[in-house]
């Protein structure tokens, strides 16, 4: 068993036990993927204060992310297909999760189904909604989040329709997979992926299949995208969502501070800031970029969360000394997932908590609650030296 001591070493083993179309999958951005790459890069712009003689004995990453108790402000992102990367590989994250005492987010689009999920767990999970143009279908997943317990739900605002990326349009990428000679070749080098799909409980969408018309076998993700996804969505359908829902709601994919206090108006309890993982606009500033002008928007009258390029405990710490109230990781707990099933994204929260507790240390810090910017070395230009915008009539 090879030593692993970071998300990187996780990555390595996926990239190798996987079928590549889901490395792909998961390992793109859409078009030139410079959001993608910056959303990663642009944490290495921020550095960390070192402070010495610091009393740091009996320090805890623990804290809250929307009034729930959480081992260290880290979630586990919705993604899709994540059952595509490990056979039930949605079970095996939120249980991992839930051991660990971190949130788990379930995607609309995942393999293992609300109910799998829900019967294989005892602590309540987040719902991750994306909204479809079949009204009574968005009705049922809210019912079936509800009737599972999920305690928030999480609605992604960023993907009515699918970015471009190129890698998923060469490969064919659907759901199951589509067999090709080209694919059935690399499958048949994947043989412990395989022997365990062959057991899985689901290898097609678990929430979909039999609820949303119009689904086939080996459906183009894009097109199916197009054909079901509500592209009508705006604030009045979200506002509704809401009121539907009744319990938290966290809006995912902000990316602009008027957004933000358009969140704020609909009454949601947190926002993520989030390009999803560089999957959609390409072009549009890294999560971390945009933060600080988020924040000095919103932050004082609603709980702000990053998603994107956290790859490591230091960028937990950045992201959270620059007043973010949690983080979500996607791709780092889905290479451990791929890599070795539940342990793997188990030793990928190890090995975050680690850095993270360590990095707190030698910051001279001892609670998530005194991390600030004060610990951080930020370039005077970090936001962007962009041009002032004018605000958008009508939106707030
Ligand atoms: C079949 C539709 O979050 C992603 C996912 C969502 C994909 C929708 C797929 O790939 O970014």
């Amino acid at each position: 068993m090879p030593v692993i001591t970071s998300i990187d070493d996780l990555k390595r083993i996926y990239k190798r036990r996987v079928p590549q179309m889901f490395y792909d999958y998961a390992e793109s951005g859409s078009w030139t993927e410079q959001t993608f790459r910056e959303n990663c890069s642009d944490f290495d712009q921020i550095r960390l204060r070192q402070r010495v003689a610091v009393d740091m004995s009996g320090r805890s990453t623990a804290t809250q992310m929307i009034g729930e108790d959480v081992a260290m402000p880290v979630a586990l992102a919705p993604v899709g297909l994540t059952g595509m990367q490990c056979a039930d590989g949605e079970i095996k994250a939120a249980r991992a999760a839930e051991a660990f005492g971190v949130p788990f987010t379930l995607s609309t689009m995942s393999i293992n189904s609300i109910e799998d999920v829900a019967e294989a767990t005892t602590k309540p999970f987040w719902f991750q909604l994306y909204t479809m143009r079949d009204q009574d279908y968005v009705s049922r997943l809210i019912q079936r989040a509800k009737d599972a317990n999920c305690s928030a739900l999480v609605i992604t605002l960023d993907l009515q329709i699918l970015g471009q990326r190129h890698k998923d349009l060469k490969n064919g990428l659907s759901a199951p997979p589509k067999l090709t000679v080209k694919t059935l070749a690399n499958l048949a080098t994947k043989w412990g992926w395989g022997r365990e799909m062959l057991g899985a409980k689901r290898r097609h969408f678990g929430n979909i299949v039999g609820h949303v018309h119009g689904v086939t076998d080996n459906a183009d993700l894009g097109a199916w995208t197009a054909e079901q996804f509500d592209p009508s969505l705006d604030w009045d359908k979200i506002a509704k969502i809401k009121e539907q829902w009744g319990g938290k709601v966290i809006l995912k994919g902000i990316l602009d501070a008027e957004d933000a206090r358009m969140a704020l108006k609909v009454g949601a309890d947190a926002i993520i800031v989030s390009n999803h993982g560089g999957r959609q606009l390409d072009g549009a500033l890294s999560s971390i970029r945009m933060l600080p002008e988020i924040l000095d928007a919103v932050g004082d009258q609603i709980e702000v969360h990053l998603d994107g390029g956290i790859r490591s405990g230091q960028d937990v710490l950045k992201a959270m000394a620059m007043g973010a109230k949690g983080t979500y990781i996607g791709r780092a707990f889905i290479y451990g997932l791929g890599a070795m099933g539940q342990p793997g994204v188990t030793r990928a929260l190890e090995v975050i908590h680690r850095e993270l507790d360590l990095t707190m240390a030698l910051c001279g810090e001892t609670q998530i609650a005194n991390l600030g910017r004060h610990n951080l070395l930020i370039p005077r230009n970090f936001g962007g030296d962009w041009q002032e915008r004018p605000r958008d009539p009508g939106t707030c």
